[in-house]
């Protein structure tokens, strides 16, 4: 099979028309207002708020940040239970708050947090769980908030993958004290870099929003040590034009997810995406397989290294696991015997390319490629 002529890569930002965001930039631009509470920030959370179904939100200017307000306005301390199976920025928020991150292992299906094991990592130390919607697949909600009441701990969502996702009708953002979204280039929806805190409780949005300004109450107080979490005008205004786009893109992705799933179930040695329950909407943002070595005779390092050869560049994520990373590999609950799920999946998990604009046939090379390697 002849390599593609073009880099295919895990990702591609889905783009507005160049013409509505000048539109926008003019607006802006008359207004000279360019950041601190414009028209656009103010319009964007509340259109958010509807399109997310939730209570409150405040906007920040990334995800990381936004999660490290969130430990703050919730007065975390001590130990946080989370999962070693995501992204950098979940454990970080937790150290960059002075709080010790505790891994606890996942669950082999959907490869969130194991809620089943949550209650054994439990100390006197322990204030909250922060767990993550991997790929958009749903946390197992009503048990972690079984755990959580029966201790008196705080619960956060990492929700980054987890944009319009529903249980029931319900926001993903429902679920726990707050939910953290990413609005990130390489998100299905995203305000280039941005991001957003959603939660139920009236009397923590003022708290929030005075810790991702500085904590400046007004012109004479400033009432705590806050951050700048501020999202600008410019991108607050392009995120406000690509609530347009969020459906068109998910339905794109979803033909995309029938094909591979199409071209790849009956692949043995492959395991892809979790099957979620009926009642709940995914967004459908990544398309993850699990590549089972002794079944495909290819490890997941070699496939990937291979697709290079045919210009596709696919991603490990989460490889390495954050209990493996150099600031973390030194705890007690990073040993590789407490995280078996974890580590196999993290061996084996491999994310194919998905965004919108893939053609279906380039979808279908991809998986004659995979299928190529099998021996
Ligand atoms: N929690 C979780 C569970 C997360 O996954 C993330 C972020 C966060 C928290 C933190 O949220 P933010 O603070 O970022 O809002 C990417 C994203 O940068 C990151 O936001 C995301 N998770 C993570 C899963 O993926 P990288 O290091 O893999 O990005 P990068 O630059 O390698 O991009 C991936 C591919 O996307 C590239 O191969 C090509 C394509 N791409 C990327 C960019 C930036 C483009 O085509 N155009 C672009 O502009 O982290």
């Amino acid at each position: 099979m002849e390599p593609f002529s073009e880099k295919i890569y895990v990702t591609r930002p889905v783009l507005p028309k160049i013409e509505e965001v000048t539109e926008k930039l003019q607006e802006i631009w008359d207004s000279k207002w360019l950041t601190n509470n414009g028209e656009q920030h103010l319009r964007l959370e509340n259109e958010l708020r509807q399109f997310l179904k939730v209570p409150y939100l405040s906007l920040f200017n990334n995800g990381t940040i936004a999660l490290m307000v969130a430990c703050q306005s919730l007065r975390l301390s001590g130990e946080v239970i989370t999962t070693p199976f995501t992204f950098a920025a979940t454990p970080h928020v937790l150290s960059w708050n002075n709080i010790a991150p505790i891994f606890c292992d996942i669950d082999s299906e959907t490869m969130n947090i194991d809620a089943e094991k949550i209650e054994s990592m439990i100390t006197p130390h322990t204030t909250a769980i922060l767990a993550v919607h991997v790929f958009g697949t749903p946390c197992d909600t009503e048990k972690i908030q079984e755990v959580a009441d029966r201790y008196g701990l705080k619960i956060i969502y990492d929700a980054a993958h987890a944009f319009g996702v529903e249980i029931g009708g319900c926001g993903i953002g429902n679920f726990g004290d707050i939910s953290m979204f990413s609005f990130h280039a390489t998100k299905l929806y995203h305000t280039v870099e941005g991001g957003a805190l959603v939660h139920g409780d009236k009397n923590l949005k003022p708290r929030i929003d005075l810790l991702k300004n500085f904590g400046i109450k007004n012109e004479d107080e400033v009432v705590m040590p806050g951050i700048n979490g501020k999202l600008d005008e410019v991108r607050a205004a392009i995120g406000r034009i690509m609530l347009n786009y969020v459906e068109g893109e998910r339905q794109k992705r979803i033909a995309l997810h029938k094909i591979y799933n199409e071209e790849l179930s009956s692949v043995e040695g492959l395991k892809l995406m979790p099957v979620v329950a009926e009642n709940v909407k995914l967004n459908y943002q990544y398309y993850v397989i699990r590549i089972d070595e002794k079944i495909f005779g290819r490890s997941r390092d070699e496939v990937y290294d291979e697709f290079k050869n045919y210009n596709v560049y696919t991603r490990k994520y989460f490889h390495p696991l954050c209990s493996d990373y150099t600031c973390y590999r030194q705890l007690n609950s990073s040993r590789a015997e407490n995280l078996p799920v974890a580590n196999l999946i993290g061996r084996q998990v491999l994310n194919l390319p998905m965004y919108g604009e893939l053609p279906e046939n380039d979808v279908r090379k991809i998986c004659a490629i995979l299928k190529s390697f099998k021996r």
